[in-house]
């Protein structure tokens, strides 16, 4: 482990014990409007000030990009700025359904150079640096290669989004559910793209996601050696919202081939 990485994962980790040591979670709720599921509770507060409040130390000039904060995407092309999920998830979170995660991707102009996704439940860090491979707990781990008939499907129902985006979820998840093994709607972004890396599903997709739930997961797909892309198949955009649809190299063609015959976005 380079040194970027044994100063910020210790940090994730103590950042997780403010998810598992939360209580009265449902009682700290406010909303932040949009169709539902669009909550924000005093730990996805206090999780993003502890993790900008250290990687300040450890970095006085980064910049951040996070979920509950206004942002300004210039910042992306700064020296160093973190985009941070502080609970993804959190829809989960206040049901404690115990699958949530804090997300975190360390950008240098334009670029993610870092990501972390960590599972506090399950005490599962998942870490990538650019050009230096993928880990889960500090062991490498890679996509699957397994073939469309064998593939687990996960998905997200952009739920922010029911009237516009609903629709078509459902619609691409069933074309696919034809010619797969099975389809889950695990519930947090950041975490079922950080599965795809470690091949534990195979396909994922979200028409609609945030930069704070696919900057991590992108880097840790890619050094998994997955493909993740936007609705053209292109790189995604880390600056605005964006679909995303990732999958391992051997499904790839064909899923995409489904999401082009299926949906229109
Ligand atoms: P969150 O829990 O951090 O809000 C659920 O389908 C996924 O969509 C979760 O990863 C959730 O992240 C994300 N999500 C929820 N509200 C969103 C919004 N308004 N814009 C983009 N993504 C959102
Ligand atoms: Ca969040």
């Amino acid at each position: 482990m380079n040194k970027i990485e044994n100063l910020l994962l210790p940090l994730i980790r103590e950042a997780g014990k403010i998810m598992t040591g939360a209580r009265e979670i449902e009682d700290t709720v406010s909303e932040k409007g949009g169709d539902s599921a669009n909550m924000v509770t005093v730990y996805d507060v206090a999780v993003q000030n502890f993790l900008m409040q250290e990687i300040s130390k450890i970095i006085p000039d980064a910049f951040f990009f996070a979920e509950e904060k206004e942002n300004n995407a210039e910042d992306l092309m700064r020296d160093h700025c973190f985009v941070i999920d502080p609970i993804d998830g959190t829809t989960n979170f206040v049901h404690d359904y115990r699958y949530s995660c804090i997300s975190v991707a360390m950008f240098s102009k334009g670029d993610v150079k870092f990501a972390a996704v960590y599972d506090p439940y399950a005490d599962e860090m998942f870490s990538a640096v650019k050009g230096g491979g993928a880990f889960l707990n500090g062991e490498p781990m890679k996509v699957s290669d397994r073939d469309m008939a064998h593939s687990i499907v996960a998905f997200g129902t952009c739920p922010h989004m029911k009237k516009k985006m609903g629709e078509q979820s459902f619609r691409l998840a069933y074309a696919l559910y034809s010619e797969c093994s099975d389809v889950r709607r695990p519930g947090a972004a950041a975490l079922d793209i950080a599965h795809l890396a470690a091949g534990r599903n195979d396909i994922f997709f979200e028409l609609l996601l945030s930069p704070w739930d696919f900057a991590a997961g992108s880097l840790l797909v890619k050094e998994a050696g997955g493909i993740i892309t936007n609705s053209g198949g292109e790189k995604i955009d880390f600056s605005a919202p964006s679909p995303v649809f990732a999958a391992n190299p051997k499904v790839w063609s064909r899923f995409f081939e489904i999401v082009k015959n299926t949906i229109d976005i």
